[in-house]
């Protein structure tokens, strides 16, 4: 019989308690599942050598010791406890590191990483006596404890006490990404999601190595962030949504909760307000922005490329540059997202003067102006990037931008757009840009897809969730899992890992572990998948 001595803290006092394990029930004979392979992580790490016949187990006695002096660390150290503590029901306390490594427990040290591994890299060594996790920055710390939390069962995940064994394979790791920006985008505006909707998405990306979340926070059928200069553009403008269902709004306050949480997930917030066009909602809140001085009605259909800001009308930079101003404000990180999609009806003329005249604005609030692609049509200022969201891997301008220096986000729609549907039956989603299902969000270069555009013109690579048919966190689940994880692997995992048929059975391998997060994913079958998963 194998007995797992768990000790729980209830009230004052330390119950211990005698679990039998699942295997011993089941099988008779002491046959615990061998240890998460370090070959399963996604996305996949630069080295990871196995140390054969070698294990660590958590245990009661397992501590988890935090680089000295270090907040980031020892908050990084919270986090992981967090996770771990009610599955495991271990203890698990966070304590400073002492000055030479530990000889037991797990460490998070900001010393004695290799430098090859930059800012975001890591090292993990799994021994049977210690887990030693080295940074040289608290990012690189959490991107090891997303590999850590993934080297443990599935059943870790759970929000209760289970059995274990707790064990991770013993090796080495060392590990960085080939992108430093790697991205997802959801689109609030279309449908809102409140907070707690948003908060849980984080989570999902932070397992995942995603270091940048774009919110879609305006468009036509939706304003979703309260500006204080411009009161109307929330409460009314946010007033509705696609379908015409409540809409809603973040409060400042909300939106600085949510940076904050994202940032404690070492991911940073980036806002969107997209214009010159799509902004109905905009327009419709304020009838001294329209040309015509009328404010159109709220707007609940799918229809794009209808609305424009008033290019001539002074009023519009106030505004815009007030709106900016606000945002700057509660954005602590490098980008302002402007849009700039799909301005049908904007003179091609009009477009020019108005980008212009926008990044001029961005710029003087400090912040570096991010665009859809159409805005190489302007002249992008030296440090505006270029989201390329396109479905051919031809296109004259972006390359020519590419040349003349602009970087440029890889956002492929036939690749990475996570509201196309996978197949043509699938319930939620659009078609425009193609079927998307793993093969297709998975089997492509960043840093060699479009013409003129290679690897050194690439920062990185997003994955945007648009919500015309997405209304729950349960669709956002759905259309998110397993393409998410396939294109966060693009943004991290060196292109020399790339390997269709392996990926697709260590993409499998997370199944178990969505199942215990309760993540609502779709049963691709061109994912090979564990039994019973
Ligand atoms: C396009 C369009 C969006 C749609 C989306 C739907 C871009 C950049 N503009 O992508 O307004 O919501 O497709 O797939």
């Amino acid at each position: 019989m194998t007995n797992l001595v768990v000790r729980r803290r209830i009230g004052a006092l330390f119950l211990t308690l005698s679990v039998i394990t699942v295997s011993t029930i089941m099988g008779g004979v002491a046959a615990a599942a061998a240890p998460v392979p370090l070959s399963s992580v996604v996305p996949i790490p630069v080295s990871a050598t196995a140390t054969s016949g070698v294990t660590h187990t958590l245990t009661a006695a397992t501590k988890i010791y935090a680089q000295s002096g270090s907040t980031p660390a020892s908050d990084i150290g919270g986090y992981l406890a967090a996770i771990l503590r009610p599955s495991t029901g271990l203890p698990l306390p966070v304590v400073p590191a002492p000055n030479s490594a530990p000889a037991d427990g797990i460490a998070l040290l900001l010393t004695g990483a290799p430098a090859a591994v930059g800012a975001q890299g890591y090292q993990l060594d799994i021994t049977a006596a210690n887990v030693t996790l080295r940074a040289n920055q608290p990012a690189g710390l959490f991107a090891g404890v997303q590999t850590l939390r993934q080297l443990l069962p599935p059943a870790v995940e759970s929000t209760t006490v289970q059995p274990g064994p707790w064990e991770i394979a013993g090796g080495h790791i060392v590990d960085y990404p080939r992108f430093g920006y790697r991205g997802a985008m959801l689109d609030v505006a279309r449908h809102f999601f409140g907070v707690a909707a948003v908060r849980r998405y984080i989570d999902q990306l932070a397992l995942y190595k995603v270091n940048y979340l774009h919110l879609h926070l305006a468009d036509d059928q939706g304003w979703r962030i309260a500006i204080n200069s411009w009161p109307n553009l929330a409460v009314y403008g946010g007033s509705t949504a696609v379908g015409g269902g409540p809409g809603g709004y973040y409060t400042q306050a909300d939106y600085s909760g949510l940076v904050a949480y994202a940032a404690s997930r070492y991911i940073t917030i980036i806002p969107e307000i997209d214009m010159p066009g799509h902004t109905n909602a905009a327009l419709a809140s304020y009838a001294q922005l329209n040309c015509n001085g009328v404010a159109p009605p709220l707007y609940t259909g799918t229809n794009v490329g209808f609305s424009s800001l008033c290019v001539p009308l002074e009023l519009t930079y106030t505004f815009i540059d007030q709106v900016i101003g606000e945002l700057a404000a509660l954005t602590p990180g490098p980008y302002l997202h402007i849009g700039g999609d799909e301005a049908s009806s904007t003179t091609p003329a009009d477009y020019t003067t108005f980008i212009n005249r926008v990044q001029q604005i961005v710029a003087a609030h400090g912040k570096t102006v991010l665009g859809w692609h159409d805005v190489v049509h302007a002249t992008p200022l030296p440090s505006t990037v270029a989201q390329f969201w396109g479905t051919t891997t031809t296109d004259s301008a972006v390359a020519a931008a590419a040349a003349a220096g602009t970087k440029v986000l890889m956002s492929p729609a036939n690749r990475t757009y996570l509201d196309m549907k996978y197949r043509n039956n699938t319930r939620l989603g659009q078609k425009w840009a193609g079927l998307i299902d793993v093969n297709q969000a998975y089997g492509w270069n960043p840093g060699n897809y479009l013409g003129g555009v290679g690897e050194t013109s690439v920062l990185g690579v997003e994955a945007p969730l648009w919500t015309e048919t997405i209304r729950t966190t349960a669709d956002i689940d759905f259309m998110a899992f397993p393409r998410l994880p396939a294109i966060a692997e693009l943004g991290w995992s060196a292109y020399a890992t790339h390997d269709l048929t392996v990926f697709k059975t260590r993409l499998g391998a997370q199944g178990p572990r969505w199942r215990v997060m309760g993540i609502n994913y779709y049963h691709s079958t061109q994912v090979t998948w564990p039994a019973g998963s």
